[in-house]
């Protein structure tokens, strides 16, 4: 919806720290390299953020760091998938180009409400 300056401002839905690692890229797969990532679920998009040290929920803005990688939900799926890694509370994001993520945390509370977000945005979207 417009804000203020009359320009749309997409909602800033959740952010955190999870672990993440990216195994495929258009369809290719890759070797995992799992990382601490800032993740920011904002309108209709999955951002990730380096160097999350400073962050918190409360404080992370839009514009204060610069985006590691973005990652469109329209069409996207998402599965746990605990059979793909030794970890524990694993999902996989895969969007429609076919670039695949896996997203941790060793928090089951916390790993439940992503999943639940993000599907909810994915719902949201199909149904436009
Ligand atoms: O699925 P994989 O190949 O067993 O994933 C593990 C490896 O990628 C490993 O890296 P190297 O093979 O380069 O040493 C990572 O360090 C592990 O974290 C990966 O497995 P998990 O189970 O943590 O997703």
């Amino acid at each position: 919806s417009p804000d203020s300056n009359g320009s749309s401002t997409p909602e800033l839905e959740k952010a955190g720290l999870l672990n993440k690692t990216k195994i495929a890229e258009g369809g290719r797969k890759l070797r995992k390299n799992w990382n601490p990532s800032w993740v920011v679920l904002v309108g209709n998009s999955l951002v990730f953020f380096k160097d999350p040290k400073s962050q918190t929920p409360s404080s992370w803005k839009p514009g204060n760091s610069c985006p590691e990688s973005s990652v469109d939900l329209r069409g996207a799926q998402l599965q746990w998938a605990n059979n793909l890694s030794s970890k524990k509370n694993v999902f996989k994001l895969r969007t429609v180009t076919g670039n695949e993520f896996l997203l941790q945390s060793e928090t089951d509370s916390l790993i439940r409400e992503w999943f639940n977000t993000i599907q909810s945005v994915i719902d949201r979207l199909n149904r436009e």
